[in-house]
């Protein structure tokens, strides 16, 4: 019978050779912080299923989104224990341990989050911070610059005065300058803070309007585009120094296509979202007057200084540092 001999020769070919194949199959954990209709969540799947097809099935990543096996502030040291194997961290909520990665959210002007993530890319290839020492990174990118989405019009900076806004890192910097009253968590803990009326708006990019429904609780959007999230996605590194040598090949091939990918996900999806958010619920996009724009860029002029300050104060060379952003937003924009 030669169904029967056919079904007989592929299950002795399956068990011959299953064990040679499933034997060179890795699997990977990768821990992310924020839900998964996110944008560091789209991209940590883009990126699994590049690295699924690229390697042939040789490489299995297991994601995990909305802080199931690390949360925001756990994420960098729960990598380098190996708690998970592959990260995705804001370094904004790390603020003193990135500094010259940190750098990025400087009000130095960053266009977009595609320039800013090749910007990031190369600012961390030419460094190479001791901060990230102890991991394997495998790609970097950051958010769209930063606007305000609030319950409550602001239009001046008496608007601003005390209102209850939540960011991190450079973001909440600036808020502060502004005289908001600025309140610190990472993005995964603000849909609650939100809605228990904890803080009455954020400062950052505005995908979230539409990815975690801030449209609904935050009718007002003012413009002010003035500064990005950085983050990396983090490897263990003995878990890297144990993967074959093609696979790291593949890894490494992908880290700055990913960056650009991510950024530009990032640019489009702000367009779209503005858009959502209008039609859906109507919100209220202000756009600061001339007079005012200026009031509130003069309020951050000491930002800067501060920031190189203190990185010379850590031995870093600060002046130099920020020539270099500038220059290369010069170059990728
Ligand atoms: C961000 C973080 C997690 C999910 C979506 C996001 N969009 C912009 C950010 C930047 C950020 O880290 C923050 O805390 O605002």
């Amino acid at each position: 019978n030669k169904v029967l001999s056919v079904f007989v020769m592929s299950l002795l070919l399956v068990m011959g050779f299953s064990p040679v194949v499933f034997a060179k199959t890795t699997s990977l954990n990768y821990a992310n912080f924020p839900p998964a209709p996110t944008f560091p969540c789209i991209q940590m799947e883009r990126w699994k299923t590049q690295v699924e097809e690229r390697t042939h099935g040789a490489v299995a990543i297991n994601t995990f989104p909305g802080g199931t096996l690390l949360g925001a502030k756990d994420m960098m040291d729960g990598v380098i224990n190996g708690q998970a194997d592959i990260g995705c961290i804001c370094m904004a909520y790390q603020p003193g341990r990135f500094t010259t990665t940190n750098a990025t959210s400087l009000p130095l002007g960053i266009p977009d989050a595609k320039t800013g993530s090749l910007v990031l890319l190369d600012l961390y290839n030419k460094y190479q911070p001791r901060a990230f020492e102890k991991v394997k990174v495998l790609t970097m990118f950051v958010s769209a610059p930063a606007n305000i989405m609030s319950k409550y019009p602001v239009k001046t900076l008496s608007d601003l005065k005390g209102l209850d806004l939540r960011a991190s890192g450079g973001a909440a910097q600036i808020l502060k300058s502004w005289g908001a009253n600025q309140i610190g968590m990472p993005m995964s803990a603000t849909p609650e803070a939100l809605q228990k009326g904890v803080v009455n708006g954020l400062f950052s990019s505005l995908e979230v309007m539409k990815d975690l429904k801030f449209a609904e609780i935050c009718r007002n959007v003012t413009m002010t585009n003035t500064v990005i999230y950085p983050f990396a996605v983090i490897m263990n590194k003995n878990k890297w120094n144990a993967l074959p040598e093609d696979v790291k090949k593949i890894m490494d091939g992908l880290v700055r296509e990913q960056s650009a990918w991510t950024g530009e996900y990032m640019d489009n999806h702000v367009e779209e979202s503005i858009n959502w958010s209008k039609q859906t619920y109507d919100i209220n996009v202000i756009n600061l007057s001339d007079a005012e724009k200026t009031e509130w860029d003069n309020k951050l002029a000491p930002i800067i200084e501060n920031w190189i300050d203190d990185a010379n104060k850590k031995n870093l060379p600060g002046d130099q540092i920020v020539t270099d952003i500038k220059n290369l937003i010069k170059t990728h924009r």
